[in-house]
């Protein structure tokens, strides 16, 4: 792969008005420009004073600058960082300035990508540098550390390793194509096969959990009119998110709003009430909210525990299951009545959005049923994305592949070369394959001065 030989220069910090706003640059120019800009020695990872001046030596501000001398250094090349006073005026005059000396405006994520160029990071470690800036719960911080840190990249080198030992085995008999594999060997062949499906399938049943981790758990809140969907969204929001009266049918259109629960984050989607016999506008408001639990993780279901509850109508009924479902008898304030058995034995609380009772029960419910998504590799969080999920589906298909031909007893070498193809596929995911347009096409989605 090519080794860049420029220097890129980008803002990290966000453009605005802030305490401070960091600058920082990297390829071979970074050690030349410390003697330039400071008049001092590139001493690696000191934090120095200067005062950072224009080429007419007028004083832009006072700064702090920290060289990294490769391959010490997040992208494996010298790199200078500058911490100047968080102005963004300030802050474009210093960059300004370095691409006036030489640098070049970096492309986005274009330091993670040379991080992953001069081997300091595999994709996997890459692509969690971006969901450690994204995660926005516990579940997705600790994933996205374990895979900063290796996990990923471990297990598919392990995964990898048993597939070139396989492969070995059987290309040993290519060479003399008139012995047939043994039978004992088909089998152990055949043994290994199965295990990498396996191990891999124990992957891909993380890819839902990553979802779940980079986009929140869709919890959608379902109910009759008038339940208190709108106030249970506000109640759990904090603030008067929903329009909320006493006369049924107010929310007409559905909603969203970002909730950390426990350790999770929620995508919470208020509804409009699901009324048995609705008028025409009612039904649209309605077939929206259908809209929206069939893409759902989680179901909220209010109750108004004052009444007896009515049914749900049966396409959102068949949409609900124990796992996923959490019934809130609401209004438990006020004088309530004996209900009906629940058509399922969904979990349940009482609750009141008046006084928030049941709130700590109602979260500690929800955190459960959060943690059913989570899947364990061992002892590792691994939660992987759509690209590793991609790959690991091609991945598995020609380990089926060779599985049927190895039963059919078809000849060794296309049984190897559906072994080649799941070995370049497990490759993608580390990125241990010259692929510029899966890299480009990743880079790409990352922030400038990542
Ligand atoms: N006493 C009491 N009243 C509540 C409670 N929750 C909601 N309400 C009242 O019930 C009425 C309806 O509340 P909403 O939150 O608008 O109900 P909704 O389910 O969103 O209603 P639609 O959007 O019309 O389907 C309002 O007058 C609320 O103040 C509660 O826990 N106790
Ligand atoms: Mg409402």
């Amino acid at each position: 792969m090519l080794v860049p030989s420029d220097t890129i220069a980008a803002l990290a910090t966000p453009v605005g008005t802030s305490a401070l706003a960091l600058i920082r640059a990297s390829g071979p120019m970074a050690r030349l420009l410390v003697p330039a800009l400071f008049a001092q020695a590139p001493l690696p990872r000191i934090a120095q004073h200067a005062d950072y001046r224009d080429p007419q030596g007028i004083l832009i501000d006072d700064v702090l600058f920290t060289f990294f001398a490769g391959p010490n250094s997040f992208t494996g090349e010298d790199c200078l960082e500058i911490s100047c006073h968080g102005n963004p005026f300030i802050a474009q005059k210093i960059l300004a300035d370095l691409l006036a000396r030489g640098c070049r405006s970096a492309d986005p994520g274009e330091f993670s990508k040379r991080a992953f160029l001069s081997g300091r990071l595999d994709l996997s470690q890459a692509e969690a540098v971006m969901d450690l800036i994204h995660a926005r719960s516990d579940q997705a911080l600790a994933a996205a550390n374990q895979q900063l840190r290796g996990s990923l990249g471990r297990y598919m080198a392990e995964l990898t390793t048993r597939l070139i030992k396989t492969l070995a085995h059987i290309e040993a008999y290519i060479d003399f194509p008139d012995e047939d594999l043994p039978e004992e060997n088909r089998q152990s062949i055949n043994n290994d096969i199965d295990t990498l499906i396996s191990d891999t399938a124990r992957l891909l049943a993380t890819s839902h959990y990553g979802a779940l981790l980079r986009e929140g758990i869709k919890t959608v809140i379902l109910g009759e009119p008038n339940a208190g969907k709108s106030s249970l969204l506000n109640c759990l929001v904090g603030h008067e998110r929903a329009l909320v009266s006493p006369e049924p049918g107010t929310t007409r259109d559905y909603l969203e709003e970002l909730i950390i629960i426990g350790p999770y984050w929620l995508r919470l989607i208020d509804t409009a009430g699901l009324n048995l016999t609705p008028a025409p506008l009612e039904q649209r408001g309605i077939d929206k909210s259908l809209e929206q639990a069939t893409q759902a993780d989680l179901f909220l279901w209010v109750i108004d525990a004052t009444h007896p509850r009515p049914d749900l109508p049966s396409d959102f009924s068949r949409l609900l299951t124990t796992q996923n479902t959490l019934v809130v008898y609401n209004k438990c304030d006020l004088p309530v009545v004996a209900q009906s058995p629940l058509p399922q034995p969904f979990q349940s609380v009482n609750f009141s959005t008046i006084t928030a009772d049941g709130l700590t029960e109602l979260q500690a419910a929800l955190v459960n049923l959060g943690a059913s998504f989570q899947v364990n590799v061992g002892s590792e969080v691994i939660a992987i994305n759509a690209r590793h999920t991609q790959a690991l589906e091609q991945a598995q298909n020609c380990l089926q592949s060779a599985k049927l031909k190895l039963a059919q007893n078809i000849a060794s070498e296309l049984l190897s070369s559906d072994l080649r193809s799941a070995l370049e596929s497990f490759a993608q995911i580390s990125g241990k394959i010259d692929h510029e347009r899966i890299l480009d096409e990743l880079f790409a989605s990352f922030c400038i001065g990542k």
